[in-house]
């Protein structure tokens, strides 16, 4: 298996950037389970459960004094919060699908769920049944494998033509958009598969390949001890 990431998940990278960001003393458990909600990443925060990313940055930044959007517009607010719901709820589905649905073979090659061979392979399968059936709920799963790229490929460009040469993606401070960003972004420029929106972040838009590489350096100095 190739090592590639520190975390295959764009939560909970996204969470984890967000944590650094903020120099919030943390440990990252490495556990193959869920919250109660039935997802991850989740976290145990003063003995208590606290299931979905942006619930529990919104918890953590009310407890430590933080804001989520410091130092930016109500109006550039209301941009990042759009990309954020623009990235959690479409864009990152064009990344599941294509590695667990339509590449789950290539896929094995940079996870692994299980010692045993036979049980990676049939937590493979399920997790790749199971966003099948989801994306079809979703809608997105009705598409052609050509127009689900497509999604993923224009919602690439929008956040490389919003980004254009600013430091952050909404100007000089970080925010929790740049974490989500981060999160998604590495899913497509750290992972050695073909994704379409690989192709166009190489051909179209290198201020992407910047962007993730400038947080990478600030943030996670460590990166390359830490790739799982
Ligand atoms: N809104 C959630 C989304 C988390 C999410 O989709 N996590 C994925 C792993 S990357 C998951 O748990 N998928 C399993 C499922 O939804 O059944 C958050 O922000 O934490």
């Amino acid at each position: 298996m190739t090592r590639c990431l520190p975390n295959m998940s764009p939560f909970a990278m996204k969470l984890e950037m967000w944590l650094r960001m903020n120099d919030i003393p943390h440990e990252v458990i490495d556990h193959i389970g869920f919250s109660r909600k039935k997802q991850s990443p989740f976290v145990m925060f003063n003995e208590e459960e606290i299931p979905d990313s942006n619930f529990i940055v919104e918890t953590l930044a009310t407890y430590f004094n933080k804001e989520l959007y410091p130092s930016v517009s109500p109006e550039l607010k209301a941009v990042g919060i759009s990309f954020l719901k623009m990235v959690e709820e479409n864009s990152i589905w064009t990344i599941f699908l294509y590695r667990h649905v339509h590449h789950q073979a290539d896929y094995k090659k940079y996870v692994r769920y299980n010692e045993v061979d036979e049980v990676n392979e049939a937590i493979g399968a399920d997790i790749g049944n199971n966003l099948k059936d989801r994306a079809w709920k979703h809608g997105i799963g009705r598409h052609s494998n050509e127009e689900i790229y497509k999604i993923g490929c224009d919602d690439v460009r929008a956040i490389s033509n919003f980004l254009g040469t600013k430091t952050y993606f909404l100007g000089d401070f970080p925010t929790l958009i740049d974490c989500t960003l981060f999160g998604f972004l590495t899913q497509i420029t750290c992972v050695p598969m073909d994704f379409p929106m690989m192709q166009v972040i190489r051909e179209e838009c290198p201020n992407i390949l910047d962007y993730v590489d400038r947080l990478k350096v600030q943030f996670w100095p460590h990166w390359d001890d830490q790739k799982i």
